[in-house]
């Protein structure tokens, strides 16, 4: 009979899974020897949080949930931020550790935390796997992370628990609390004929696209506002949905570079549609003051809902409003906003030694081709970032917003080379942010998951040093030491660079994506710079 592990493991590989990420212990050996059998790879990597943001970009990459594995105790422990970045930022990721077995007797603390009812909250499920249970458990955790919206779920797994034999039942999974799970929908012909008669009255219309759409839908809602020319602008984590070098792209919202002018852009609208619009990427609280059409085929982050508001499937809605021509010519009436977002980024200031940060996207969106990865950490350059690079596909553009936790950049490079594999990937990030999980450079060798990283130099945490200095407080402990990049990457075995010069910095990006070749680049830049960006 097959013990609870194999059942585990098999689960996991019946779901299609290839590879689950993580950190071991020794009371994981048998699950990860299962998995071993089961054809589902182990990723060892170095840190659980790094595990967990690789997983989770590796599985929303491929339209699964990733699968994050660690042991008891610390390694659980380790599993906040993954856990908390997977339901902020809505991504589809399935925790299972460890945990001190049941069977133990009360005064047995060592190790033993509140596992459960720590991550509950986070999580669309949580439950103990036992021999009687496990193959359904695992099955019912990987579909309630691709529940909409997309989150986490967590599993404990004694290591007891998974060497007995599996009793083979299909226990019935109690109904988990399904939590604000919305169910009222609307009809998206009757939407599609609502929205069309606003627009048909609104000079200054603006679509704005979150977190919510699917990428499935990325050439419906191309076609939709190619074909009616409607003014356009998206979050962060939407970022490629739309081609941003396009006419009537007006730029990122949600606290990027630029969010002084992009809120304006807001105000001046006289139509704000929200087509899958999460308020949980933003950081203001227009979205609760602006009157907003919204457009949500789920409920957004935790359940939530704007009062009111019933769901609409995308797809049908976006076929409907298709099949009819544009009520209105709407001419460019952002053109002023567009024209300032775009002269922020050329108005450079020399200062010796380091680069303006609008050639360093100049020089690297020139130097990879459009359907490169990019993933940033969290910092100045997130907003640099978010806001300037061009994005042209979907899935292209990985960041944590929801949650805008530090260290997400570099693991979710790892993970989405992974995913794919024949893909340019690129990740940027700071130096603070470098020195959190830079290890994981080796890690992305040793898998074969070669990417460049660029790191911009500053030697602060420079996002919160300018709002030290915005709020007027005195200069305090903002400033680190210098790691040495190129030390840093060689020490991993990956190639190191250091320039201040955009044409080197493309030609050297360009020879490490052509030859596939992992590549770190430390970029001097002058936080100050970032001031008049913001
Ligand atoms: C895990 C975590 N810790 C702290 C913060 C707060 N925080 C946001 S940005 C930032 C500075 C990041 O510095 P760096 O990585 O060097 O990027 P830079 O701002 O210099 O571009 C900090 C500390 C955070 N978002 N996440």
């Amino acid at each position: 009979m097959p013990t609870t592990a194999a059942v585990t493991a098999k689960a996991i590989a019946d779901a299609g899974i290839d590879r689950v990420f993580g950190l071991p212990g020794g009371e994981i050996l048998v699950l990860i020897d299962e998995l071993r059998r089961a054809g589902v790879d182990f990723v060892l990597m170095r840190h659980e949080a790094n595990a967990g943001i690789a997983a989770a970009v590796y599985g929303k990459l491929r339209g699964q949930p990733g699968v994050v594995l660690t042991t008891l105790g610390p390694g659980a422990a380790n599993l906040m931020l993954p856990l908390s970045s997977a339901y902020l930022d809505q991504e589809p990721l399935l925790a299972i550790s460890a945990q001190i077995p049941a069977e133990f007797p009360d005064s047995h603390t060592h190790q033993l935390l509140p596992l459960r009812e720590t991550y509950s909250p986070l999580c669309q499920y949580v439950d103990t796997i036992t021999r009687q249970n496990a193959g359904e458990v695992v099955r019912r955790a990987l579909d309630e992370c691709m529940r909409r919206p997309f989150g986490p779920a967590y599993l404990t797994l004694s290591a007891r628990e998974a060497v007995k034999d599996a009793a083979g039942s299909n226990v019935a999974v109690a109904e988990a609390a399904l939590k604000g799970r919305a169910t009222s929908t609307e009809d998206p012909g009757r939407k599609a004929i609502e929205l069309t008669a606003l627009l048909a009255r609104a000079t200054r219309p603006l679509v704005l696209i979150g977190l919510g759409i699917q990428s499935s839908n990325a050439q419906r809602i191309r076609r939709w506002v190619t074909d009616w020319n409607l003014p356009v602008a998206v979050t962060p984590k939407a970022k490629g949905i739309v081609d941003e070098t396009s006419g009537n792209f007006v730029g990122v919202i949600s606290g990027m570079a630029a969010d002084g002018l992009m809120c304006e852009a807001l105000a001046a609208s006289d139509l704000l549609v929200g087509l899958g619009l999460d308020p949980v990427e933003v950081d203001k609280t227009w979205h609760a003051e602006l009157p907003i059409h919204w457009l949500l085929e789920s409920a957004n982050v935790g359940g939530r809902l704007p009062a009111g508001v019933a769901l609409v499937d995308h797809a049908r809605l976006l076929d409907a409003l298709v099949a009819e021509q544009a009520p209105a010519v709407w001419p460019a009436p952002f053109q002023a906003f567009q024209d300032k977002r775009r002269s922020l980024l050329n108005d450079r200031t020399e200062s010796a030694g380091t680069m303006w940060p609008g050639d360093m996207i100049h020089a690297l969106s020139s130097a990879v081709p459009t359907e490169t990865i990019v993933t940033t950490d969290v910092g100045s350059h997130k907003y640099l970032f978010g806001q300037f690079w061009p994005s042209r596909q979907p899935e292209t553009f990985w960041m944590s917003n929801g949650l805008s936790g530090m260290a997400y950049g570099l693991s979710a490079a790892v993970g989405a080379k992974l995913a794919r594999p024949d893909v340019p990937v690129l990740a940027a990030v700071g130096d603070g942010g470098f020195s959190m999980n830079a290890q994981e450079l080796e890690t992305a060798e040793r898998v074969g998951a070669p990417f460049v990283t660029v790191v911009l130099e500053d030697g602060s945490y420079s996002l919160i040093k300018l709002a030290q200095e915005g709020r007027k407080l005195e200069r305090y402990r903002m400033d680190f030491g210098r790691i040495d990049t190129v030390k840093m990457a060689e020490a991993c075995g990956v190639q190191g660079l250091r320039t201040s010069n955009p044409d080197e910095l493309a030609s050297a990006v360009k020879v490490a994506v052509e030859r596939r070749r992992s590549l770190v680049v430390g970029v001097p830049v002058n936080y100050e710079d970032y001031r008049r960006l913001f």
